[in-house]
C-alpha cells in the first residue's frame, strides 16, 4: 500500500513544487499516494525565484539561497519553460511577452499550486540538516530544524527526493593579487542590482549566463564600461560600444587587472560570474551528487535515480536549457517509480542506459547539440508517464531560434515574441522595450494602461 509509505521532498523551488504537483495529479486520478513532507528552509516557495535582499547569511544564520537580483528578466523565452498542464494563458488570462521579469514568473509558478491543496505538505522555515540511510530497515532518517523555534526533529521516510537546487553555493576561484583590489569584489550569488554601477567600470569574470546577464544589466543601468573575462572561450556576441571581452585575468595589481594577453585595464568593481558548486551539506558522501554543472551529471539513472541508492532521487540536478517543464516530467517519472508504476531495471540495465546517454553527452560540441540532447532526454521521460504530451521538438526549435535571436541582437533579443507550443498563442510585445524598462514589478508589467513606449517614440 503506497499510502503507508512516506516521501520526503527537500526544497520547494520549481523542482520540489513539480514533485508536489505530480503526486497531487496522481491522487486526483484516484491513485493511492504516499504521505508527503516537503521541507523548505525559506518562508515561501519558488526557490531561486523567491527574491531576497539579503546576502551571506539569513536572519537565522543560514546561507541565503537565492542568487537572483532586482531587474532580472527571464533569460530564455517563457515558451521554452511553459507547463503542459497550466499555460500562461490560463494564469494571466491574456497573452503576455516572451521574456517576463522574475516577479511574473514567480507568480506563474506559484499560481499553479495555489489552485491546489498542496501547500499543507510544505514545512516552511524548516531546514534539512542531515539525511542518513539504514541498510537494515531500508529507511532514510531526515533530521530537520524549524528555524524560528530552533526545534529539531528526526523522522523516517521510504524515499527522499532532493530538490534543493545547485545554483546557490558559489565557485570562487583564487586570482593572484585580487586581495589588493580596492573596489567591490563579489560573486554573482551576492549581486542584488546594478544601480550602483552607474558610471563605473565593471569587470565580470566568466563567460556564461551570469556574466552575460549581469554585464548586460550593468550596461543597461549606465556602467561606464563592462569587460567580460573568459577562461575557455568568449561569449562572442556583437556587444555594444563600451562592452568588450578579454581573456582570463592573469593577476590584479590594485585596481588594475592584467589579462592573459598582456593588456590591462583599471576597474571600480569585480563580479565573479564563475558558476556554482553541487553542494548538499545535509547528505553523507554516499548519497551526495558531486561534479561539474552539465546536462548529464554522473551517477543518476535517467537523470533522476541515484544509482548508489535507487530509493533516493534528484530533480533538477542537471544544467538547464529546459527548466520548469523538464522538472515536471522528471517529477512525474520519479512519482511513478515511487508508486511502483514504473519498474526499476536491474543494475546492469541501468548501467547500460547511463553509459549510452553519457557517451552521447561526451560527444556534444555545440550549444544547439546540447539543447537537442536535453530535448531527447525530456521526451524519453515524457513517453513513460501520463504528463500531458507536448511537442518537445517545437520547444527545441524555440530554443534554437532564441540562440539565433541573441546572436543577432544581444541587447534587444528580449523584445522578440514566440508562439506557445502548449496553446498556439503568440506572445505580445511588452509595453516598454527591455533596454528602457527599469521597473520589474508585476504591477507595472501587467498594467494595460501604460502606453506602448515604442508607439510613443515613433510619433
Ligand atoms: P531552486 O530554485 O534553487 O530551489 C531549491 C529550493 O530548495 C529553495 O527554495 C531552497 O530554499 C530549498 N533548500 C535548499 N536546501 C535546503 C535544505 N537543506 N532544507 C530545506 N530546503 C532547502 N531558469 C529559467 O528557466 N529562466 C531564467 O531566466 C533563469 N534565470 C536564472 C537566474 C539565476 C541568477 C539563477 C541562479 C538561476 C536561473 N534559472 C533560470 C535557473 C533556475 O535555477 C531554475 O529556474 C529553478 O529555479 C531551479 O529550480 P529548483 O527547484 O531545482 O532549485
Ligand atoms: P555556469 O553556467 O556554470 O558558468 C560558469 C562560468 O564560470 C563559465 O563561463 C566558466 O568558464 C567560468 N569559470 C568557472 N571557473 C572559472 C575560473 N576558475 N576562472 C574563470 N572562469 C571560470 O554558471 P552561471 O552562473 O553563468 O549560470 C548558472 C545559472 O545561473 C544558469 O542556469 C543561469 O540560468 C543563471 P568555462 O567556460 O568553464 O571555462
Amino acid at each position: 500500500m503506497n499510502s503507508q509509505k512516506r516521501v520526503a521532498i527537500i526544497g520547494a523551488g520549481p523542482s520540489g513544487m513539480a514533485q508536489l504537483r505530480a503526486f497531487e495529479a496522481a491522487e486526483q486520478n484516484g491513485a493511492d499516494v504516499p504521505e508527503i513532507v516537503c521541507f523548505e528552509k525559506q518562508s515561501d516557495w519558488g526557490g531561486q525565484w523567491n527574491y531576497t535582499w539579503r546576502t551571506g547569511l539569513d536572519e537565522y544564520g543560514e546561507p541565503v539561497h537565492s542568487s537572483m537580483y532586482r531587474n532580472l528578466w527571464s533569460n530564455g523565452p517563457k515558451e521554452g519553460l511553459e507547463f503542459a498542464d497550466y499555460s500562461f494563458d490560463e494564469h494571466f488570462g491574456r497573452p503576455i511577452s516572451s521574456y517576463p521579469p522574475r516577479s511574473v514568473l514567480w507568480d506563474y509558478i506559484a499560481g499553479r499550486l495555489e489552485r491546489s491543496d498542496v501547500r499543507k505538505y510544505v514545512r516552511f522555515e524548516t531546514v534539512v540538516r542531515m539525511v542518513t540511510f539504514d541498510e537494515k530497515t531500508s529507511l532514510f532518517t531526515v533530521m530537520s530544524e524549524h528555524l524560528p523555534s530552533a526545534q529539531t526533529r528526526s523522522e523516517t521516510f521510504d524515499h527522499v527526493v532532493i530538490a534543493s537546487g545547485h545554483f546557490s553555493y558559489p565557485n570562487t576561484p583564487e586570482i593572484s593579487g585580487i586581495e589588493t583590489f580596492p573596489g567591490s569584489v563579489r560573486h554573482a550569488h551576492d549581486f542584488r542590482g546594478a544601480e550602483a554601477l552607474d558610471g563605473r567600470h565593471l569587470l565580470v569574470i566568466g563567460s556564461s549566463y551570469s556574466a552575460e546577464d549581469i554585464g548586460s544589466q550593468a550596461f543597461k543601468m549606465g556602467a561606464a564600461s563592462v569587460t567580460a573575462s573568459y577562461r575557455t572561450s568568449p561569449m562572442g556576441y556583437e556587444w555594444p560600444e563600451g562592452f568588450e571581452e578579454r581573456p582570463l585575468v592573469d593577476h590584479f595589481s590594485g585596481n588594475t587587472a592584467v589579462f592573459a594577453d598582456g593588456t590591462s585595464k583599471e576597474f571600480d568593481a569585480v563580479i565573479l560570474c564563475t558558476g556554482y558548486q553541487h553542494k548538499y551539506p545535509f547528505l553523507p558522501d554516499e548519497l551526495a551528487l558531486d561534479g561539474p554543472n552539465n546536462v548529464y551529471p554522473e551517477g543518476l539513472y535517467r537523470g533522476v535515480v541515484w544509482e548508489r541508492n535507487p530509493a533516493l532521487f534528484y530533480v533538477g540536478a542537471q544544467d538547464q536549457w529546459f527548466t520548469f517543464n523538464m522538472f515536471d516530467v522528471q517529477a512525474w517519472y520519479v512519482r511513478d517509480m515511487i508508486l511502483g508504476q514504473i519498474a526499476l531495471p536491474n543494475a546492469d540495465a541501468r548501467a547500460a542506459s547511463m553509459q549510452q546517454w553519457r557517451e552521447r553527452f561526451l560527444a556534444l560540441e555545440t550549444a544547439e547539440a546540447e539543447i537537442r540532447f536535453q530535448g531527447d532526454y525530456v521526451l524519453d521521460l515524457l513517453q513513460q508517464t501520463d504528463y500531458p504530451e507536448f511537442d518537445v521538438d517545437r520547444v527545441v526549435q524555440t530554443f534554437v531560434q532564441w540562440k539565433n535571436d541573441k546572436k543577432k541582437d544581444i541587447m534587444g533579443y528580449r523584445d522578440r515574441c514566440y508562439e506557445s507550443v502548449m496553446t498556439g498563442t503568440m506572445a505580445v510585445q511588452h509595453h516598454t522595450s527591455w533596454m528602457q524598462e527599469l521597473d520589474d514589478s508585476l504591477e507595472r508589467y501587467l498594467d494595460e494602461d501604460i502606453e506602448d513606449s515604442r508607439s510613443v517614440a515613433s510619433r
